[in-house]
């Protein structure tokens, strides 16, 4: 186990500020630290710069749209990096635009890949049927193969190439769609396991049955996209599009748990965390350490402990 951490402040995808401080704030709670204690080697890529964009004007409706094209070229670059010196790639945002990049750079690295898209939302908006123009809610749909034909022509945006298959996508938690993302995954059919699974089945059959379906005929190296809005709000205030009736901790965790045993996980985004939007700082601290608990569990931390590792 080795984690390449890249911090990715960026905030451009969505409206609110305060989320482009995600990886001070979770480096701040000692995820690098925790991580070594517990055994596994850790490469601190640092934070990336973005640089601003000047003229960033919608198009079609859709936000900083130039921002984020270039700054997903740039996290895309890092993540192959990580990816080719040997690591897992960690990425710490930043808004889930930064999937776009982060998605892409690992499949440059390892060509197959699958995706466990954890999140309240599908992000599966295109450039056309987005009715907030926030491009945190359509990276799914310039990452599939299966939707080339939907997405125009965009500025800063030709580097990109899809290169994700529908077959090969799983979403769990989701709870808040638009009914156009409900009309794509259906026409795609795609895998969801929405909060009505999670309810009916339990959140260890749901990763079975996750595992199952992503490891059917070749074990593909898995991307974990963990947006913190997917656990419920009563544990993870401090982000920018709560939606009640979430994953428990518990559950969140579990899920983490899980894909760490398989050991096909290959890469992580951890997003959406935004430290300036909580009700209070014990409701900010409870998300930031929240995230910190994921990223460990992913990592081989398990509940029911662990034997002492010799590393330190
Ligand atoms: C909404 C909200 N579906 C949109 N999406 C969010 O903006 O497209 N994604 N909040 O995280
Ligand atoms: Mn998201
Ligand atoms: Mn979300
Ligand atoms: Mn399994």
């Amino acid at each position: 186990f080795s984690a390449g951490i890249i911090g990715a402040p960026f905030s451009k995808g969505q409206p609110k500020r305060g989320v482009e401080q995600g990886p001070d704030v979770i480096r701040g709670a000692g995820l690098i630290q925790k991580l070594q204690k517990q055994g596994c080697a850790v490469k601190d890529y640092g934070d990336l710069h973005f640089p601003q964009v000047e003229d960033d004007d919608p198009v079609g409706g859709v936000k900083h749209v130039r921002a984020v094209g270039r700054a997903n070229q740039r996290l895309s670059e890092a993540v192959k990096k990580a990816k080719t010196d040997g690591h897992c790639s960690v990425v710490l945002g930043g808004d889930h635009s930064l999937a776009i990049g982060s998605i892409h750079g690992h499949a440059s690295a390892v060509r197959d890949l699958s995706v466990v898209w954890v999140d309240a939302h599908a992000d599966i908006n295109t450039p056309l049927t987005t009715s907030t123009g926030n491009m945190h809610g359509q990276p799914m749909s310039y990452l599939l193969r299966e939707l080339v034909s939907k997405i125009p022509v965009l500025p800063n945006l030709s580097w990109l190439q899809p290169c994700l298959s529908a077959r090969d996508l799983v979403y769990i938690g989701l709870r808040d769609m638009d009914p156009e993302e409900s009309f794509i995954l259906n026409l795609l059919e795609v895998k969801v396991f929405s909060m009505v699974q999670v309810d009916q089945l339990g959140v260890a059959r749901v990763m079975e049955e996750t595992c199952d379906y992503l490891t059917d005929k070749v074990k593909k190296p898995i991307h974990l996209s963990y947006d913190i809005d997917a656990i419920d709000p009563s544990v993870t205030p401090a982000t920018g599009t709560p939606v009640v009736g979430g994953l428990t901790y518990r559950e969140g965790v579990a899920i983490a748990e899980h894909l760490c045993q398989t050991g096909l996980l290959s890469a992580v985004d951890l997003v959406e965390v935004n430290p300036l939007l909580g009700p209070n700082p014990q409701a900010v601290q409870s998300t930031v350490h929240t995230a910190v608990d994921l990223l460990l569990a992913c990592f081989g931390r398990r509940r029911e402990g662990n034997p002492p590792s010799d590393y330190q």
